[in-house]
């Protein structure tokens, strides 16, 4: 039989041509018979694997029928979501894969779409409206217009100084632009101000949207950005699933197994957590009732952001860049390597971990074996160039406090040092066969000429302060360090160089 169209209208065939061993829809009011009361800023993969699997599960499960989502893209490129969300009545499917199968769920938790390039005032109204609750996103570190070295906002930056015009209040360009407009509205109105609720894999990122917001405001209007710094909310998260891009195979697996026609469907593994500080200005759903470890510690968050951030996140990157030189392509078969996954381990276990807090109930030690699980699950394909992209956002933050801590404590760090110069190699986009490969990095012009301008030492690339600072090349040990693996690498490639890392 041919696949079916995915379509509210036919959720029950689908069903019943596939088995609810194979597929579960939702059978929750959808439409106009919810409210939304979640607007969320970037509808990617990793959102509709997360945020909106645990509000589907709120509305299935608990009866929760106001923070429905209404999905918002503000880039150009989101064009491509809004049109295969809307040729299926904004439902997708959710296909979980581990080493003991695959399994299909369709997701209705999302109710609309709205595509900010065609306009931007209903997007505006739609966040300054009663029913929203919560504004939330994951638009990637560059979305926050963050300077890593400063912490402030990059005000400077023509984006900002576009929304920060008046003229353009009802058009802007930025989530500050955005969010901004929306309170001033609700400020007129007498409403609360809706939570700002940051989805992205950042350290701090709710203080971070907190600084970025009050700062943008402070800029326009003192007084108002007061309003939000008493009133509104913005809690820190850690967020967990892996979640690879959609490969054209993937949808063609669905269709020939499940039955399903779905323009763009998500591809997960079965793992997820979510960690989030009880801070809301205008409510916020029962997320406890679904697994989210809701917590009113910041600190706890903080906790648990450095140990998800540096052990999955930091070994990602080192299976990453040293694996893309080195010619592999999905991060299973780097794991299926046994100098590579023992390189890994050693990393986590002494270098990583001593500089980790204590987390009352976490045993590190099975957290890392999880990881190791996690990374080799071979069914999921999660792409070497999905971990590799944007690196200039992440390795400050994945393995860069790692190396600063073992500074401090004249603790181990060549692994980490290693997985450093593997991405300054990288960021010459030839691998250690010769073979040139995309490097896509907001940054890629200003690391490419340092990088040319390096050489094999990597000193001009350390310099960039609002990446590293400048504290790390006084410290003798860590320039010989890096240097080492620099020319290591330089001369004899990833593999040939690793086991001289390994004990
Ligand atoms: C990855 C993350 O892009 C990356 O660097 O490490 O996307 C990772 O898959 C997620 O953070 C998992 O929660």
């Amino acid at each position: 039989m041919p696949p079916l169209k995915l379509t509210s209208q036919n959720l029950p065939q689908i069903v019943a041509t596939a088995g609810e061993s194979q597929v579960k829809i939702p059978t929750y009011a959808r439409g106009g018979a919810v409210k939304e009361g979640i607007v969320h800023v970037g509808v990617g993969g990793f959102h509709r694997a997360h945020l909106a699997v645990y509000v589907d599960q709120l509305m299935q499960h608990h009866g929760v029928t106001d923070y429905a989502i209404c999905g918002v893209g503000l880039q150009p490129f989101d064009a491509a979501m809004r049109d295969a969300l809307a040729s299926q009545d904004h439902l997708y499917t959710v296909i979980e894969r581990s080493g003991s199968g695959s399994f299909a769920h369709v997701v209705g938790s999302i109710n609309s779409y709205l595509f900010a390039p065609d306009n931007r005032e209903a997007v505006i109204a739609k966040m300054a409206h009663p029913d929203t609750h919560i504004v939330s996103m994951t638009i990637t570190e560059s979305g926050y217009y963050y300077n890593e070295n400063t912490h402030e906002l990059q005000s400077e930056h023509p984006d900002i100084q576009y929304d920060l015009d008046p003229a353009h209040d009802a058009a802007p360009r930025t989530i500050f632009g955005f969010l901004y407009a929306a309170l001033a509205r609700r400020y007129a109105q007498g409403l609360n101000p809706f939570t700002v609720m940051s989805c992205d894999n950042m350290q701090k990122n709710g203080s971070i949207t907190r600084h970025m917001l009050e700062s943008f405001a402070r800029l326009r209007n003192p007084a108002f950005a007061q309003w939000i710094a008493d009133h509104g909310a913005f809690p820190n998260a850690m967020v967990d699933r892996i979640t690879p891009q959609t490969a054209a195979s993937d949808k063609a697996a669905l269709a020939a197994t499940v039955g399903i026609e779905d323009a763009w469907p998500v591809i997960t593994e079965p793992f997820m957590q979510w960690v989030i500080e009880d801070q809301f200005s205008d409510g916020r759903p029962p997320f406890h009732k679904v697994g989210v470890q809701v917590v009113k510690d910041v600190h706890d968050v903080e906790e648990f952001e450095k140990h998800k951030l540096r052990l999955l996140n930091g070994s990602h990157s080192a299976i990453g860049y040293p694996g893309q030189l080195a010619g592999f392509q999905y991060v299973h078969e780097v794991m299926a390597d046994p100098v590579y996954s023992q390189f890994i381990w050693q990393m986590m276990q002494e270098e990583v971990k001593p500089s980790l807090p204590e987390i009352p109930g976490v045993d590190v030690d099975r957290y890392c074996r999880t990881l190791v699980e996690r990374f080799s699950n071979p069914t999921i394909m999660d792409q070497l160039p999905r971990i590799c992209l944007n690196a200039s956002g992440k390795i400050p933050q994945f393995i860069m406090p790692s190396i600063a801590e073992a500074i401090w404590v004249t603790g181990p760090f060549r692994r980490l040092c290693f997985v450093a110069a593997a991405w300054f190699r990288y960021i010459g986009g030839v691998d250690d066969s010769g073979k040139p490969f995309e490097v896509d990095d907001p940054m890629r012009q200003e690391l490419q000429d340092k990088a040319r301008a390096g050489g094999n030492h990597p000193a001009e690339l350390l310099s960039i302060r609002n990446l590293f600072g400048d504290d790390l090349r006084e410290d003798e040990r860590f320039m010989k360090t890096i240097t080492t693996a620099l020319e290591d690498i330089a001369r004899d490639g990833v593999m040939k160089t690793m086991p001289k890392y390994v004990d």
